[in-house]
């Protein structure tokens, strides 16, 4: 496959620029593992840069009513959507997704983000009863994301970023970082020069861009780890950082539920995107009484091996394959998969595991991979107690028929998300701050609108002496 080796791919106060960084990375196709690309390793000045016309444009970008803000975004949106097929392209070559879901979630995400806009209509100024509330923007703000979902999860911070009135240095995953520079090609002339950059890099890009003292904001989605890092980073001159982080997430299949529907549901749960998902059901809790039957119908629902989604590098297979050998040295009996392939690319078969020991790091660590780790539980509080044994917090999920059941996992699960019968759910003002490691500050809903700006008070005393 052509590696495609642009000269000026990052996007600089408006303008295509080339990066000051003497190292390159190679991108590979996780189908078949060759290069499919070419970019900058990324470099403190070209951060400088970026900073600097980002800190140009705030003012004039703050300064324009939130209308004005919303029109730019929404052309912003419709250039997107009609290089669609394009940015589906890059990021289905990058980081492996079927060409169909890369597009299709795009369009899903572009039509949430025009909702959003249209919803938000954000005042500027809060009247109160002797005084009044200001929203203002933070200024310069930072997006770092990840490689999972690379142009969709773009879209998720910038539109709130800018239609709050924020300028943005944005840099995308050295793992999938072509399709955002397909993407920025369609939409650099849309916004004022300098309120959108674009960045390419790994940490020599990211680490710089998180301690700028410019920089007002870091909107971060990635690992633990990093974000940790981010935070200290950001701490040093109090800059605020809304972190997306890993997740270790649960779905208790209950007793009473049909095994064939839960299963579905699991499979997908488990499985999509080739299980690298933030919400991915990464341990399932089934009740003995429907065990035999829920694991017969999974093992059926699960995709086969062939033409399923290849993980997006080695370091991830390995991961993945690392979790599934130290399980079953652990105790736990494969059912479907878990071995690695031979051949090109980074493939690996979708997996399911029974009997997996709630110690093993497939149950505590993020495995971010197409496997199904089983644990068999006798009544639903042991489930609830196993669900809640965990260093994360993002997401749960419960199917159950049982009403008390669904109440008393809403209360007692501590995941910032318990999705009750229905994976992935939501509804207009769903908002929600993940727990423990899983990250900080809400970073979806109305609540992220409210992160990413400052709120000043104006109080009206009364008259001054002389007048009264
Ligand atoms: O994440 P990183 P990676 C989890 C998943 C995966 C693991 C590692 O378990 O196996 O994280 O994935 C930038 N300062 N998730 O390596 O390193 C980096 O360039 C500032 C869950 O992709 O966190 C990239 O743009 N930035 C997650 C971004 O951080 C730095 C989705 C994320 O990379 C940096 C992805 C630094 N020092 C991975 N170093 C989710 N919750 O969805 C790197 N970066």
């Amino acid at each position: 496959m052509a590696v495609e080796v642009q000269a000026e791919q990052l996007v600089i106060g408006g303008r295509a620029a080339a990066s000051e960084a003497a190292q390159t990375l190679v991108v590979h196709s996780p189908d078949d593992g060759q290069p499919v690309g070419t970019i900058p390793a990324g470099c403190a000045q070209d951060v400088d840069l970026a900073v600097a016309a980002a800190r140009d444009a705030a003012a004039g970008w703050a300064s324009l009513t939130y209308a004005d803000r919303a029109g730019a975004i929404a052309a912003m949106l419709d250039a997107l959507e009609a290089c669609a097929d394009e940015i589906a392209r890059a990021q289905s070559k990058e980081m492996g997704q079927p060409l169909e879901m890369a597009r299709s979630f795009l369009v899903e995400t572009l039509a949430g983000a025009r909702e959003e806009l249209a919803g938000a209509a954000s005042q500027d100024e809060t009247d109160l009863d002797g005084g009044y509330l200001v929203h203002e923007p933070r200024g310069v703000a930072a997006l770092i994301i990840p490689w999972n979902f690379p142009i969709p999860i773009a879209i998720q911070g910038l539109v709130p970023l800018l239609a709050t009135g924020n300028t943005v240095i944005w840099k995308p995953s050295e793992r999938s970082p072509l399709s955002a520079v397909v993407a920025m090609q369609a939409i650099a002339d849309l916004l004022p020069p300098g309120v959108l950059n674009l960045i390419l890099g790994d940490g020599r890009a990211g680490e710089p861009l998180a301690a700028h003292q410019d920089v007002d904001l870091v909107l971060f989605t990635g690992s633990v780890q990093t974000g940790k890092r981010v935070a200290e980073l950001a701490a040093g001159r109090l800059a605020k950082v809304v972190l997306e982080l890993g997740g270790k997430d649960p779905v208790i299949v209950d007793s009473g539920v049909d095994a064939a529907w839960a299963a579905d549901v699991v499979a997908q749960g488990a499985m999509l995107n080739a299980g690298q998902i933030c919400t991915s059901m990464e341990r399932i809790y089934v009740h003995a009484e429907i065990a035999d039957e829920f694991t017969a119908a999974l093992c059926a629902a699960v995709p086969g091996a062939a033409g399923s989604q290849p993980l997006v590098d080695a370091r991830q297979r390995e991961i993945v394959d690392s979790h599934i050998q130290t399980a079953v040295a652990d105790g736990a009996r494969v059912l479907l998969g878990g071995e690695r392939p031979d051949g090109p690319g980074f493939h690996y078969p979708p997996t399911v595991l029974v009997d997996v020991p709630q110690d093993t790091p497939l149950m505590r660590e993020e495995t971010f991979g197409p496997v199904a780790a089983l644990h068999t539980v006798k009544d639903f509080d042991e489930a609830l107690s196993l669900a809640n044994d965990t260093t994360y917090g993002l997401a749960a999920t419960v199917l159950t028929d049982d009403p008390e059941h669904a109440a008393r996992a809403g209360r007692r699960l501590r995941a910032s998300i318990v999705w009750i019968n229905e994976w992935q759910g939501a509804v207009d003002g769903a908002q929600a701050e993940p727990q423990r490691l899983s990250g900080l500050g809400t970073g979806f809903g109305p609540g992220l609108w409210s992160e990413l700006r400052t709120t000043r008070y104006v109080h009206s005393g009364s008259a001054t002496p002389r007048e009264r």
